[in-house]
């Protein structure tokens, strides 16, 4: 794979300065235009402000890009028919030279492969609820565990069976610390009710577990909730989701689709207070993450 770093990150990254990495599925496939070019904006204007140097991940004319400029962020966000790229699609989008945008797993695989150590995105994907007929689990565990890497979420996707997503998480190997919680948040959701093992609450101690699991070559998850005031309430969610399950399975929507029909699903369903809750949390943790990437450069 060859990787075409930004100039600037590449500098930052040889004199050991900050780097945050972000995925672009989320601006191709998970959040709908306009508001996605906006977002992917924002979140790198929250890195910035911080001193930190965003790198927007993507795959584009054959090489996997390191730091996403405006030109190809915008056609992420705004062309029919970029690719969604996990790690089995990583080698046949780079041999096509097509476009796509990388989710967790692959974005992971490319950060650790630039040598960043932090990546920030919204939620996670997991074990899909009904797994156990439909082996739907999302390659983004087993790439946290491979990959030397801090993911920075708000939890698994509500959508998803999250008691069966800690279950794999653990087996995996990947430690899962709760920001400020003793929970696993629940992205749009505050809480899930499902307790955590492990709590930091700040980026110095997130820090000092990232330096060791780093250092065994792993990768960990580093949680953190979504704000109380952007939060929906998970019972009104629950209902909303079960629609939309029961909506997929009638119109056939397997694999790769599930995730952004899903949440194509919620945001109209909750009259896109879902959507907004989204957008707040990406930039809640894109901030979290600025904070973690700082602290290990220390
Ligand atoms: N977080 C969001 N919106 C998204 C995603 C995460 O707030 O759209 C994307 C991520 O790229 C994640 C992917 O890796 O959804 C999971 O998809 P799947 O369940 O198909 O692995
Ligand atoms: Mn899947």
């Amino acid at each position: 794979m060859n990787l075409s770093i930004a100039p600037e990150v590449a500098k930052a990254l040889a004199a050991n300065e900050p780097v945050v990495a972000l995925e672009s599925t989320v601006i191709a496939h998970g959040l709908p235009r306009p508001r996605n070019l906006v977002t992917a904006k924002a979140l790198e204007a929250e890195i910035r402000a911080l001193g930190v140097v965003p790198a927007t991940i993507a795959l584009h004319d054959g090489v996997a890009v390191v730091g996403a400029g405006d030109v190809l962020l915008e056609r992420l966000a705004n062309e029919n028919g970029v690719a969604k790229v996990s790690i089995r699609d990583i080698a046949a989008v780079l041999a096509a030279r097509s476009l796509g945008g990388t989710t967790v797993a692959a974005t992971v695989e490319i950060a650790a492969a630039a040598g960043i150590q932090v990546v920030s995105t919204g939620g996670i994907g997991g074990v899909h609820r009904g797994a156990e007929r439909s082996f739907d689990e999302s390659a983004d565990l087993e790439a946290i565990a491979r990959h030397p890497v801090v993911v920075v979420s708000a939890g698994a996707k509500f959508v998803l069976d999250l008691a069966l997503t800690l279950e794999r998480l653990e087996t995996l190997g990947v430690p899962v610390l709760g920001y400020g919680t003793d929970e696993f948040p629940a992205f749009y959701v505050r809480s899930s009710g499902l307790r955590l093992q492990y709590r930091v609450n700040d980026a110095l101690g997130a820090a000092r577990i990232a330096r060791e699991q780093l250092a065994r070559g792993a990768g960990m998850l580093l949680c953190v909730p979504v704000s109380a005031e952007s939060a929906l309430a998970r019972d009104e969610v629950e209902g909303q989701v079960r629609n939309a399950i029961t909506a997929s399975e009638r119109d056939g929507i397997r694999g790769a689709d599930l995730t952004p029909y899903l949440l194509r699903a919620l945001g109209e369903a909750t009259n896109y207070r879902a959507l907004d809750a989204n957008i707040a949390l990406l930039r809640a943790n894109a901030q979290v993450a600025a904070q973690l990437a700082l602290t290990l450069c220390a």
